[in-house]
């Protein structure tokens, strides 16, 4: 790596050699690596993710589907190894070109499709259900504004905050003073929100929650990016701490957050499966 102050070319080229944690996977090309076909299971739903962040919101989706009695919310889940690049089996990158967990193929009609980006995967489902999505124009809006307001925020914390504080091979106080700026921000807005209001959409849990969760919970308990917890001084946000206690102990949000993990289910194919880990781990948080 160049010592500061860096003076960038007039082109930039592709260095595979600048370290960081994610150096041996990230490229900056598109498109399969391997031809390798994705396995399928019986169920309408057939899962390939990851239990992080971006994957926990389907499986927390699909658990609550079955929690709520929707029996034809069945789903395989299938784990991706995105540290051992199987995000560009050629299987993979057919049912999302953009090659990230998670991706789902909707296998319940005559004809398989695929839905890709885990906002898209909640609405798919959610709309599918009429699950999690409030029929009026109103709270459907302000439901889709705070996905939406999650879909674009979590590259802040993740790809942001996350890398430069915990995963960089320096630690650069620009970049890291930048990004926690921003997701302070970000959880001063959800704090506010959440001040006037129980759920991010008003007074019921939905897609929204479901997509914000993940992300602001395992931040807010310290258990992401070397305790960012502490760094950030999270808990000034007492609401959303509310908020991540609450959703913390429904069972589908238990049980979702466990799914794709070596901690937890590696592959999920029924409700069954569930007996054989700890049931420590089934208690909420
Ligand atoms: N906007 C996407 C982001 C998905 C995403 O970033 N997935 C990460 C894991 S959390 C991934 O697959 N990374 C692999 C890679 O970048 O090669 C979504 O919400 O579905």
């Amino acid at each position: 790596m160049a010592d500061a102050p860096y003076t960038p070319p007039e082109v930039w080229t592709w260095d595979k050699q600048n370290g960081g944690r994610f150096a041996g996977i990230n490229r900056p090309t598109a498109g399969p690596r391997e031809e390798r076909e994705l396995p399928v299971g019986r169920h309408p739903f057939q899962l390939y993710s990851l239990g992080t962040p971006n994957g926990q919101k389907v499986t927390i989706m699909f658990e609550e589907l079955l929690e709520a009695g929707f029996a034809d919310a069945e789903y395989d889940a299938w784990t991706i190894n995105i540290m051992e690049s199987q995000q560009f089996w050629s299987g993979f990158v057919d049912i999302n070109p953009n090659s990230k967990i998670p991706a789902l193929v909707d296998r319940s009609g005559p004809e398989p499709f695929r839905v890709f980006e885990s906002g898209a995967i909640l609405l798919h489902l959610a709309e599918k259900f009429d699950f999690l999505l409030p029929p009026d124009p109103k709270g459907r809006a302000e439901t889709f504004s705070w996905l939406m307001w999650q879909m674009s925020s979590a590259p802040y914390i993740g790809g942001g905050f996350g890398h430069f504080y915990a995963y960089a091979p320096e630690k650069i106080e620009y970049a890291i003073d930048r990004y926690a700026m921003e997701v302070k921000r970000l959880f001063d807005v959800a704090d506010r929100q959440l001040a006037r209001t129980r759920f991010l959409a008003g007074d019921d849990y939905t897609i929204a929650d479901i997509a914000a969760f993940p992300w602001l919970g395992i931040v807010y308990r310290g258990e992401a990016y070397d305790n960012g917890a502490k760094f950030l001084s999270l808990h000034e946000y007492e609401n959303v701490g509310r908020w991540v206690r609450e959703i913390g102990q429904r069972p589908g949000a238990i049980r979702g957050s466990l799914v794709n993990r070596q901690d937890g289910l590696a592959e999920r194919h029924a409700a069954s499966d569930f007996d054989a880990l700890d049931p420590a781990l089934l208690k909420a948080k």
